[in-house]
């Protein structure tokens, strides 16, 4: 399949600028080349801009850039669609994370169409698991999981869901800040999570390995929403939304070499990396070098590689 490179400078559903030159710091870091050293054709489809809408209040008034959001939304769905559509391995380079959900809902719509099953891994501090009521930040990055789900609480704003996310075919890693109205709806939507205990307790082959066989059995489709927040501060300081206690280096490498030992990704999201927070670039460097274990980068011949 074609690597397609899909820049979204999305940066309306934070409170803190900078998620604007995400794509370009990824590309700087030399995504394009290190995946080409790996064998893959890559195309850059550059960036992608949403076209403006009517202007949306709702009643919460925490809640801002609501029309700058649903726009993104719609144009990122539409993108999504079409390259799954067309069969290439789409990653979407943001951006903060309001932008999964167009990213997530036009995926899940192809799979539909091809009658397949589409599975999420969610790598994150956060569920994003707020709906427009629910929000006491207002930040709209708090809430695309929710709406792919197909949730209550967006009707009448986001774009009316075609085809939602099976709150069964969803594992999210790494969850350490997680609000009280996220806690009760991911219960109730009954979301397999994995907090930080839980990986301190297991390590991460095992909840990896469990998640990675469903898919497999399902026949699945399985799209990666990667936030660079998922890893600890100390190696990814470039983020508005650090949480102490994330990934180690090793954990996330791990992760990505058996995500790509199982042939199963088909789609990718990089987002709510913030260079203008960076030290010299090692946020994008580092983001860029899980990457590359993700498409096959390896040390040596590891058996369980095919
Ligand atoms: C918090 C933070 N739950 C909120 N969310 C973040 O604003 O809704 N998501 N940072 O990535
Ligand atoms: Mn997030
Ligand atoms: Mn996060
Ligand atoms: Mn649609």
């Amino acid at each position: 399949n074609t690597v397609v490179l899909i820049g979204a400078p999305v940066q309306t559903g934070t409170n803190i600028q900078g998620c604007v030159m995400g794509p370009d710091a990824l590309r700087t870091a030399g995504l394009q080349g290190s995946l080409e050293a790996l064998g893959y054709s890559v195309i850059d489809r550059g960036n992608v801009l949403p076209e403006p809408g009517p202007n949306r209040v709702h009643s919460n008034s925490a809640v801002h850039h609501l029309s700058d959001t649903i726009s993104w939304t719609e144009k990122l769905h539409a993108v999504a669609l079409e390259e799954m559509r067309e069969g290439s391995l789409p990653l979407f380079l943001g951006g903060d994370h309001s932008m999964a959900a167009g990213t997530v809902s036009g995926i899940a719509q192809a799979a539909e169409e091809a009658g397949e099953e589409q599975f999420v891994l969610w790598l994150d501090a956060h569920p994003d698991f707020h709906n427009l009521s629910t929000t006491s930040s207002g930040n709209l990055h708090g809430t695309p999981a929710a709406y792919f789900c197909g949730l209550s609480g967006f009707e009448g704003y986001y774009p009316k869901l075609n085809t939602a996310i099976k709150p069964e075919n969803i594992c999210m890693m790494g969850l350490r800040s997680v609000d009280n109205p996220e806690r009760s709806a991911l219960q109730k939507a009954g979301i397999e999570t994995y907090d930080m205990r839980r990986i301190d307790e297991n390590g991460v082959v095992k909840p990896v390995t469990e998640f990675l066989s469903r898919v497999k059995k399902a026949n699945g489709r399985l799209h990666v929403s990667f936030d660079v927040d998922f890893l600890d501060p100390d190696i990814a300081p470039a983020v508005g939304t650090t949480v102490p206690g994330g990934a180690t280096f090793r954990e996330a490498h791990l992760i990505m070499e058996m995500l790509c030992d199982s042939q199963l990704v088909t789609s990718v999201d990089l987002v709510e990396l913030n260079p203008f927070l960076d030290v010299r670039g090692r946020t994008a460097t580092l983001m860029t070098d899980l990457v590359s274990s993700l498409f096959g980068k390896q040390v040596l011949d590891h058996p369980n590689r095919a």
